[in-house]
């Protein structure tokens, strides 16, 4: 795209860039505000940390008389240093949902048709532990299995482990990050991690290769991102759609999709061929680059031309401006990364190319992380395990890790191989919309002798359940010590602020209960979780009180580069940064990256791709009434050209038919020249079909709902979603 065209796309954008500049006020303003706000009287700022989202940023919420007024980031957390985003400041909203789940529930008539009888807590436990215990007699506790994302999770995960089975996963990994995870482990032996050890805000060069940092909103990461283009720091900006980042890019690459590794590859072997990469580094901790080289150099930019629809020229300019600013050139690793299938390839590509610039390591680059030690509870050990978990048998995909495959415990659900399973809990993660191909869901429910939803609202997860449990929002509980590794070492703590307005209990709470009445109260030894956190933190030389009070405590600050002192480590089998990976070649897999061709939609088809909205985290906020005025329903972008040809006007209701045949919501038409010709746009989240969350029932379409299809990637089990092709069913 010429500079002209660019400038007129930002004119387009601004609305969506002024949401991200919601971040702009200074942490200095605050603490004057708040120290005047504090004289008032019947005002209590009490610290805890966001769950908004699952980036644990450090809060302050304002009591007024009684009553949450207020929550804003803590100016002593390093994650949110003192500002919270868009969702974070809405956190307010979770707590006066007015759709929230009251009380526990039973299901009175079908799965799925949300026909509910009121409980108490103790009919619900019961309810549970009868089927608990009868599927361990009849099938051992292997066959059940835990479905969790958060923090909130862990007390269950404790239960689980404690009653006797492998079974527990996170659609926040195999449908998220896991290929990048892998990706980068088997270059540098490490995983980037959650945050995301970037460091942005000391880089001179940041190439976001979907990336789309501004709506994607993890905070720390778009503070530093803002930081950096005021800084003036080179942005390279890979995408098929002109995103917030695009229009802050110095270089924007509207990439056919799909196609990202031939880029990646053409990349390297500029780098490599105009021996641009930082040779001392690869000498002194690579193995394996002659080989490399030798497979990558092929990759010309005339050739990725045909691939990607990229002009050679401005392949080359990239590649050459990236190398300019090296070390401190930072090729983003992304997060949601599984895409098409070959997508630890593809992650690894982009490690190589890091490798390549020095950039892990290296201010500007990949910093070390630190983390504070606190011990576990010294609980009694776990029962031995007899079976090992189902989500990889046989070790099918030999890269997979110890985060499991949530797609591969819902395969054994429903086909009872290798071993049944017949009890799930599912903490916090709405399956409807994280797992791909909703039909196998619920055939996989169908066979279940228990289904055990525990969730703030009525979620489209929730109406599938056999017992539904009301859990306490963040703001009115506690969860485990945040100890996130990060650039420095802190622990933060999530503490009530104020009451559950009706009969919401805390994770822990119902953790503890359920491991009493069946007989495991033993591994809940605690009175509850205050002395749970106590015990934890006394270990550490620190007490709770003092951290209920500052809500976070850091550590004194290590080396994060290894030009500071920070001791170069690669956990690879050889020590060394693989260019080459043997392992790999060991296991049948190309040991340097090679370009898989992916299929192009059919003629009238159009590739669905999705992502995320700055007030909106995955399809948890919808109902929540501070987020759902700024955004009640998401939009299908649609280029220009393609709505001319099409006869579609902005503004108008259309659905999406995708290649099996199904057929979505009704969603708004955004006519745009800032999207490619091949695919179109929504915001995953939306289309929600739960009838009781009254305020996002049926607002927008779902992309869920459209993914029938996914790809799995044959390294380590991810699965990519963004292989389904839409066509436009006008009569709606
Ligand atoms: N506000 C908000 N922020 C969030 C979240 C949220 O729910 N809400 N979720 C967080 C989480 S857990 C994650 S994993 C991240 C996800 O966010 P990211 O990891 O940044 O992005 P993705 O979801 O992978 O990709 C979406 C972008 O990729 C582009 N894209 C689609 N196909 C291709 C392709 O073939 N090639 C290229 N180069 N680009 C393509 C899309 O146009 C879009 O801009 O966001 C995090 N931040
Ligand atoms: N089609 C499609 N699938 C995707 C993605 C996509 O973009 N498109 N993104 C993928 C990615 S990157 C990720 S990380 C995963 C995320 O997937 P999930 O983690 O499953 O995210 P959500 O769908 O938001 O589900 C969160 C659930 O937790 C509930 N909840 C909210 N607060 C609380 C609480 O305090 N306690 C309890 N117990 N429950 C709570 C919400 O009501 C909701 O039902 O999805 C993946 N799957
Ligand atoms: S990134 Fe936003 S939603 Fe997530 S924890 Fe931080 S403030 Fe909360
Ligand atoms: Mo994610």
């Amino acid at each position: 795209m010429n500079s002209l065209s660019r400038r007129k796309f930002l004119k387009i954008s601004g609305a969506t860039i002024a949401t991200a500049a919601v971040l702009a006020g200074s942490a200095k303003t605050f603490v004057k505000a708040s120290k005047k706000i504090s004289e008032r009287k019947g005002l209590e700022i009490i610290p805890t940390y966001c769950d908004l989202c699952f980036w644990k940023c450090g809060a302050l919420a304002y009591i007024e008389d009684g009553k949450l007024w207020k929550v804003e980031g803590n100016p002593a957390d390093p994650l949110s240093n003192g500002r919270l985003c868009p969702r974070g400041t809405g956190g307010v909203g979770a707590h006066y949902d007015p759709d929230r789940l009251k009380s526990p529930l039973i299901r009175k008539s079908l799965r799925g048709e949300e026909k509910w009888i009121d409980v108490t807590w103790d009919e619900a436990f019961d309810y549970i532990a009868e089927k608990m215990i009868k599927i361990k007699n009849e099938y051992g506790p292997e066959s059940v299995a835990l479905f969790s994302h958060g923090i909130g999770g862990s007390f269950l995960k404790h239960l689980i482990r404690a009653y006797g089975s492998p079974n527990e996963t996170a659609p926040s990994f195999a449908q998220c990050r896991g290929p990048r995870e892998v990706g980068f482990e088997l270059t540098f032996g490490d995983v980037v991690g959650s945050p995301e050890r970037t460091d942005i805000e000391n880089t001179r060069c940041l190439t976001l290769i979907g990336s789309h940092l501004g709506e994607n909103m993890h905070n720390t990461q778009v503070q530093e991102f803002s930081r950096a283009v005021e800084r003036g720091a080179s942005i390279i900006v890979v995408d098929p759609r002109f995103s917030v980042a695009a229009s802050k890019a110095k270089y924007y690459l509207p990439i056919k999709p799909g196609t990202d590794l031939a880029l990646l590859l053409a990349w390297m072997s500029i780098i490599v061929n105009e021996k641009l990469y930082d040779a001392e580094y690869i000498s002194k901790y690579g193995t394996g680059f002659d080989l490399f080289v030798a497979e990558v150099s092929k990759y010309t930019p005339e050739w990725a031309y045909v691939e990607t629809g990229i002009e050679p020229d401005l392949i080359r300019e990239t590649a050459r401006e990236m190398a300019r600013y090296k070390p401190a050139s930072l090729v983003h690793p992304g997060r949601h990364a599984t895409w098409y299938g070959d997508d630890a390839q593809r992650s690894r590509a982009i490690a190589l190319l890091n490798a390549l610039l020095g950039s892990w390591g290296r201010k500007g680059g990949f910093y070390q992380t630190h983390s504070f030690s606190i011990p576990k509870y010294p609980y009694p050990p776990y029962p031995e395990l007899k079976k090992e978990s189902v989500h990889n048998p046989n070790n099918k995909y030999p890269f997979a890790t110890g985060e499991q495959i949530s797609t591969g415990i819902r395969e054994a659900t429903i086909t009872g191989k290798p071993y049944p399973i017949k009890g799930w809990f599912v903490y916090g993660t709405n399956l409807m919309q994280a797992l791909p191909n909703q039909n196998e869901t619920v055939e996989a429910i169908q066979n279940l002798d228990l289904m055990v939803v525990v969730d703030v609202i009525p979620s489209e997860i929730a109406g599938w359940a056999d017992v539904v449990l009301p859990e306490s929002v963040y703001l009115e509980r506690y969860d485990d010590l945040n100890t996130s590794p990060f650039k420095e070492a802190f622990v933060g703590i999530r503490q009530p602020v104020i009451e559950e307005p009706n009969d919401q209990k805390p994770n822990w709470w119902m953790a503890k209960k359920i491991a009493e009445k069946i007989g495991l109260g033993n591994y809940f030894p605690w009175k509850d979780v205050e002395e749970y956190l106590d015990t934890r933190l006394q270990a550490a030389d620190l007490s709770l009180q003092e951290l209920k009070t500052k809500g976070i405590i850091k550590a004194p600050q290590q080396p994060i580069y290894f030009e500071d002192g920070a001791e170069p480590e690669f956990l690879t089998p050889s020590g060394k940064i693989e260019f080459y990976s043997s392992q790999l070649a060991e296991a049948g897999f190309d040991p340097v990256p090679r370009y898989t061709k992916h299929p192009d939609p059919p003629p009238g088809y159009f590739r669905l791709i999705y992502g995320r909205a700055p007030v909106h985290t995955f399809s948890k906020t919808q109902s929540n009434p501070l987020l759902k005025d700024m955004m009640d329903e998401n939009e299908l972008w649609v280029n220009t050209d393609i709505a001319e040809k099409y006869g579609l006007n902005h503004g108008v209701y259309i659905k999406l038919k995708n290649q099996d045949g199904v057929v979505s919501n009704k969603i708004k038409v955004r006519v745009t020249e800032r999207i490619r010709t091949d695919c179109v746009y929504m915001v995953h989240g939306f289309g929600q079909k739960s009838r009781q969350l009254r305020s996002t029932f049926n607002k927008g379409a779902s992309d869920s709902e459209l993914i029938t299809k996914y790809t799995i990637d044959p390294l380590m089990g991810g699965t990519a979603m963004n292989v389904n092709f839409v066509t436009f069913e006008m009569e709606a």
